[in-house]
């Protein structure tokens, strides 16, 4: 990220008795070593020269500062530390003014803060994001903030982790101004010439008192933050912020900065922080697959979805809130209508919720139109096919789309698990299909699976990449398989929960321990929200090929045989009130699972909730490793972003691979091992697992080989 030596990575100027100390350290001038030692060497140098009378500080680029440069978290620390930087500009006795464009996040504000002055452009972004990396404000942010705007605005601001525009931020009393001009440099100085015509004198945040006068009201923010962080079940870091911020109303700011030090260092020694860093880089390491480096993506304008279904209709909202252009196809009129009024529901819900407008909705809708011939789609960048997932209905819709479609139109399938070879393979142009697989409900869901079939052009890739970005969805780049990605692995460690099922476990404490990993919903429960009907008819539709030796439990098809398939049903795995969406355990189900222990000849023993996580984890663990070891996925943290955005894996976990390296992959390897003494065939340990083990090293180790090559 450094720049060459050739570009320090602080500039200093001095014009007109100002000294302009600019960051240069792209893309987000992140405080990293070299840019807190040029910062100190600047600052000493502008305070010593008699020359100059003020200083403004400025980041080059799009952004600020983007924060302390989490890369450099986990190493050895540099000095100068980024509180000593602080300290230094907020102790100059020459005024300091940060000029604020872009983003200002994390040590970037925190270093703003301790300047004595702020001004911002209209479309400056500025925020204490450190919650979300497990961490929190380090550099005198807990300290310097409630000083400033107070306990309430301060805690929300680190508790939640949100960026304010600069509107709202010059509203909290967090900067003194905000530019029309996106000058930034200019402003700045202008800002500076000012203070200084009117003999502004320097003005240290630390030294603050007025915001924190009201003392109960201050002690009453954070009592209520205090029992709101209680809810934030699991998370390390949300309870020393509000230490922190507590330290910041009892102590003075000196006492505070130590006590904010120590509350950081715990922090940044959480797994949970290695979890959230880990997720951090993960999701943007995704967008960089080997097509999005080799080729550019075609241009999306108009854009044709077939099938007006619960997916086909997500998909067409998802397309229309990016504002592109949608022509939906259905077979007749009367689905078309169907489709079309699957659309409008979404925004007339947005309308009632008072978050759209009916010209609002007006002005979308004016972007989407319906046809029930597929000549409609002359004109289209892109098709996406949303239909019955059946491969000989998939032909026959590509066959139209291949007619119809202008050369150089992407085709792409929303399947979730038929073989898009076939698909490709059955067109004149399988160069240009590719397999885009949203998550339900489509306009929702941020994960989207982009599906390389073997003979598809890098730019069409690459192309399903910038629509996701469009799309503002999280892309990851999948292979051909049954179930790619996401649904391969959730295939297993389902099973898995089913073998514990059948051999003792209650679906209800599997759920229960899988909630309190962290997941919002177990296995069961989300089963009967999708509707067991599509596990179901997956089930039947492996059992072709399902491998005769391997062990097959029938608890879900008995729910399903009596049509209990979930909340639709009004039960499944559990019974629901009419109009509840909250299940209560239902004891029919118990009987109906000891009736088929009792079928297998299976004695059902106990699980402890450890156990019950181990084998529920480990299956997810031993699939992805068999998934990147087939190079469906290209590296481990591809499954974590998939599972992170696709199946509710908690974040603050980092995703299964990332997850299993925490534990130790000799721990998880042992497990399967021990689990493979009573069912060899289903816990066959993944060969990848087993090299890195015996090589000592773990699955972050592909992430950097793959990322770097
Ligand atoms: N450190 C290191 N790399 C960073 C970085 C950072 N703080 N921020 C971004 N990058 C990299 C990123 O990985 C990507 O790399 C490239 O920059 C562009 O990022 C003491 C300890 C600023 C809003 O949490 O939210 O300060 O993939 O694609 O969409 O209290 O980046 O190109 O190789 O996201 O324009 C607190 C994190 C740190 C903000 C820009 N700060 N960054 O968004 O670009 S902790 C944050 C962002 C801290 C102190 C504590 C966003 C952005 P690559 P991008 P973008």
């Amino acid at each position: 990220m450094e720049p060459s030596s050739a570009t320090p990575v602080v500039q200093t100027t001095v014009r007109d008795h100002i000294a302009l100390v600019t960051l240069c350290n792209q893309p987000v001038n992140a405080l990293s070593t070299a840019v807190r030692q040029g910062l100190q060497a600047a600052m000493t140098q502008v305070t010593a020269d008699p020359e100059v009378h003020a200083v403004v500080i400025v980041g080059s680029g799009r952004h600020f500062i983007g924060g302390a440069d989490i890369r450099e978290f986990g190493l050895p620390r540099q000095p100068p530390s980024l509180p000593e930087v602080c300290q230094q500009i907020e102790s100059s006795d020459k005024l300091v003014i940060a000029a604020i464009q872009g983003s200002a996040l994390g040590g970037g504000l925190e270093l703003a803060l301790s300047a004595h002055y702020r001004v911002a452009t209209e479309s400056a972004r500025l925020g204490l994001p450190e919650v979300a990396l497990g961490l929190l404000p380090g550099a005198g942010g807990t300290q310097r903030t409630p000083r400033l705007i107070g306990t309430e605005v301060a805690l929300d601001l680190m508790l939640s982790g949100r960026h304010v525009g600069a509107r709202e931020a010059l509203r909290m009393g967090l900067i003194d101004h905000v530019t029309t001009d996106e000058d930034i440099v200019a402003e700045g100085l202008a800002c500076a010439r000012s203070l200084l015509a009117d003999s502004t004198p320097v003005r240290r945040t630390s030294e603050m008192t007025e915001a924190l006068a009201d003392r109960s009201a201050q002690q009453t923010a954070i009592d209520a933050a205090r029992v709101a962080v209680q809810k934030k079940r699991g998370l390390f870091s949300p309870a020393r912020i509000v230490d922190a911020v507590q330290a910041a109303l009892d102590l003075p700011f000196a006492q505070g900065m130590v006590l904010e030090q120590a509350l950081f260092d715990q922090c940044v020694a959480s797994p949970q922080c290695a979890s959230l860093v880990h997720a951090f880089f993960a999701e943007r390491e995704v967008l960089k697959a080997p097509e999005t480096q080799a080729a550019q993506a075609r241009p999306l304008r108009q854009i044709g979805v077939i099938g007006g279904g619960t997916m086909g209709a997500g998909i067409a909202v998802s397309l229309l809130d990016a504002g592109l252009r949608v022509t939906m196809i259905e077979r007749d009129d009367a689905a078309l209508a169907l489709g079309q009024s699957r659309v409008a529901q979404v925004y007339d819900g947005l309308i009632r919720k008072g978050r759209l407008s009916d010209e609002g909705k007006a002005d979308i809708l004016a972007r989407f139109k319906g046809a029930t011939t597929y000549d409609a789609l002359g004109d289209a960048d892109l098709v996406i096919e949303a239909v019955f997932e059946d491969m000989a209905v998939k032909k026959a819709v590509f066959a139209e789309l291949d007619r119809v479609c202008q050369p150089g139109a992407v085709l792409a399938t929303n399947t979730s698990y038929l073989d898009i070879n076939e698909i490709a393979r059955s067109t004149s142009r399988p160069q240009d299909v590719v397999g885009l697989h949203f998550f339900s409900p489509a306009h929702l869901m941020k994960l989207l699976e982009i599906v390389v079939p073997a003979q598809v052009n890098a730019d069409v890739v690459a192309t399903g990449f910038a629509l996701a970005r469009q799309l503002k969805k999280v892309p990851v780049r999948a292979g051909v398989c049954d179930g790619f990605i996401g649904n391969r692995i959730l295939a297993v460690y389902r099973t898995a929960a089913d073998h514990m099922v059948e051999d003792g476990a209650s679906p209800y404490e599997i759920d229960q321990m899988v909630r309190q990993f962290g997941f919002p919903m177990g296995p069961y429960e989300m089963s009967d929200l999708a509707g067991g009907d599509i596990g179901w008819a997956t089930r039947k539709r492996r059992a072709a090929t399902r491998d005769p030796k391997a062990r097959y439990v029938h608890i879900a098809d008995a729910l399903c045989e009596r049509g209990w398939f979930g909340q639709k049903t009004g039960r499944g795995w559990y019974r629901y009130e009419a109009g509840s969406r909250t299940g209560q355990p239902d004891p029919e189900v118990l009987v109906i699972v000891d009736q088929a222990r009792a079928q297998a000849g299976i004695t059902p023993r106990s699980f402890t909730p450890q156990e019950l996580e181990r084998r529920y984890l480990a299956a997810m663990v031993n699939e992805g490793a068999k998934v990147v070891a087939e190079g469906i996925a290209l590296r481990p943290l591809d499954v974590d972003v998939t599972l992170l955005y696709g199946y509710g894996f908690p974040r603050h976990k980092g995703g299964p691979m990332k997850h299993a390296d925490l534990v130790g992959l000799p721990q998880i390897l042992a497990d399967i091992q021990a689990f493979a003494k009573q069912d060899p065939l289903f816990w066959q340990p993944a060969p990848l697992l087993v090299q890195l083990v015996q090589e000592g090293k773990d699955f972050d180790s592909l992430n950097r080989r793959k990322s770097h090559a």
